[in-house]
């Protein structure tokens, strides 16, 4: 026993299933010594009351209806689920990668508002049951190639942006489409605490030219492995564009604009030089400070497995993408 905590409704040790919290623990725990448990968080500085707090209460998903579909469809192995929810990128809820399932399993997802506005001639606005029903939900197998050379191959389960933006019926000003996050720094620990959101100014934007969001691929995604999303992966709703790199599909929307102008992106706006707007997946064009030739490919193996991959073209989505580049210096515009 780890950690014994007062509180009557909470769990003990043997009854908290989330595996990555529990091996998390484990982890910190191991790394210290054999001494008693609560010295050695009070050491770390890590608040005994907040981890604990955490391992009691796991975000809840439920099992979603949907049709199989064959875009894009990738022959690659899965990613197993335990490592898509564990292994994040989600700075609203800590810039490290076990930080955003670990604090964001109270994370309220209903009641939700996604507000679709902007140039459009229908302007409306989705509670969170019509994000689930107001499209038939399909799942695409892609791959999510991060910024930071580590991929994934997930299972979402979603709809088509097109499908949302031609229902909002776009005018003819509309020439980009802009995302929100959710601000909300009382659920957000990464929002109330500069440090730990890394030193981004939230809420987290992103934009797409509006023929990338026209484009087949595009999706919003509702769920992974035949359920909702959890917290930790952008529930209630997120964008999912596979051909470029992660930072663009962002999570926790709560706002997709219609506006004549390319958006003032997040990551572009923290590193121009580093980060653009395009960030389409290209092995030829370096980070500044890393190379972008190969990945490693987050597999069920262990440390030690052979998962160095070369990266592909547009992720190896040229076949539906690249026409929309066509003459454009990638270099340049990366
Ligand atoms: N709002 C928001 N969206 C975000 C991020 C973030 O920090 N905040 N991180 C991005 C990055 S860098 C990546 S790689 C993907 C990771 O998605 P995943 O955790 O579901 O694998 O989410 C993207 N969307
Ligand atoms: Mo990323």
């Amino acid at each position: 026993m780890l950690i014994i905590s007062k509180d009557k409704n909470s769990l003990n040790e043997s009854q908290v299933t989330d595996e990555n919290i529990y091996q998390q623990r484990r982890k910190v725990i191991k790394g210290l010594g054999f001494a008693g448990a609560s010295s050695l968080l009070a050491a770390t500085g890590v608040p005994l009351n907040a981890i604990a707090k955490n391992s009691q209460q796991k975000f809840k998903t439920t099992p979603l209806t949907f049709s199989q579909s064959n875009a894009a469809k990738v022959s690659d192995k899965l990613t197993p689920e335990h490592k898509v929810i564990s292994h994040n990128n989600f700075y609203e809820f800590g810039s490290k990668k076990e930080q955003p399932a670990e604090n964001s399993q109270a994370f309220k997802v209903d009641p939700w508002q996604l507000k679709v506005s902007g140039h459009v001639d229908k302007p409306f606005t989705l509670d969170y049951q019509q994000l689930f029903s107001l499209f038939t939900l399909e799942e695409r197998i892609y791959r999510l190639r991060c910024v930071e050379a580590w991929s994934m191959v997930i299972p979402w389960l979603g709809f088509r942006l097109a499908d949302l933006i031609k229902k909002a019926q776009p005018n003819s000003k509309a020439k980009y489409v802009k995302f929100k996050t959710l601000h909300d720094p009382k659920q957000m620990p990464g929002q109330a605490n500069r440090y730990m959101g890394g030193g981004i100014n939230y809420p987290y934007v992103e934009g797409l030219r509006l023929d990338e969001a026209m484009n087949d691929l595009t999706l919003l995604s509702v769920g992974l492995y035949g359920k909702t999303l959890p917290p930790q992966n952008g529930a209630p709703i997120r964008l999912v564009t596979p051909w470029k790199y992660g930072f663009k599909s962002i999570k926790s929307i709560v706002e997709i604009e219609l506006v004549s102008s390319q958006p003032k992106t997040t990551w572009n706006k923290l590193a121009a030089n580093e980060y653009g707007f395009y960030a389409n997946v290209n092995p030829e064009v370096d980070h500044p400070r890393w190379s972008q030739a190969s990945e490693r490919r987050i597999t069920s193996g262990g440390l030690f497995a052979r998962n160095r991959i070369e990266t592909q073209m547009f992720n190896g989505y040229g076949d539906e993408v690249a026409h929309l580049y066509k003459g454009m210096n990638l270099e340049k515009n990366f």
